[in-house]
């Protein structure tokens, strides 16, 4: 490993970068609303926490996570816009659609990040079931939507 890494952790919030004057698209899915709801709340209210301004949050739903990557690219080709931030939940179903959007959504978000140069993170949940989808939405296993946000605001520091 470089000697040039010091305090590498798991997932250090130490040393965010500023982004009181960032720019943020959070871009959410409504079905499994119930989730998804919390993650947006987690990411928001992270957001604001490490120094985002509220009126440099621009929020944006669609209809589910297969439409993300649509969603996300409508904000990255702003100017304006610094960073997206993806959330969604795609629970595991009977049939091979959740094979699908799950790799559509994975494939279309990091499509977007590097065609605009941007971080676009995925903050998609891919659970069994509800009772998982909400450990991770709030729950024991903490807020996926946290997660998310502080991703967005660590690749703001990347040049
Ligand atoms: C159709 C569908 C199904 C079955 N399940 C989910 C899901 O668990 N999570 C989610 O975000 N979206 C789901 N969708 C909707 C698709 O994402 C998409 O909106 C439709 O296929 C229309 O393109």
């Amino acid at each position: 490993m470089s000697t040039a890494l010091k305090n590498l952790s798991d997932f250090s919030t130490a040393n965010l970068p500023d982004v009181s004057q960032k720019r943020f698209a959070i871009v959410v899915a409504e079905w499994n609303t119930e989730v998804t709801g919390a993650l947006y709340t987690g990411a928001y209210d992270t957001l604001l926490k490490y120094g985002a301004q509220e009126s440099n949050i621009v929020s944006v739903q669609v209809p589910g996570s297969f439409e993300l990557s649509l969603g996300a690219q409508k904000m990255a080709v702003k100017a304006d816009i610094d960073a997206v931030i993806c959330l969604g939940c795609v629970i595991q179903g009977e049939t091979r659609h959740f094979d699908f959007i799950c790799q559509a959504v994975a494939d279309g978000i990091t499509n977007v990040s590097l065609k605009y140069n941007k971080p676009v993170i995925f903050g998609v949940l891919t659970p069994n079931n509800q009772e998982q989808a909400m450990d991770r939405a709030g729950g024991k296993h903490g807020n996926k939507g946290d997660e998310a946000a502080i991703t967005a605001i660590k690749m703001l520091a990347i040049n």
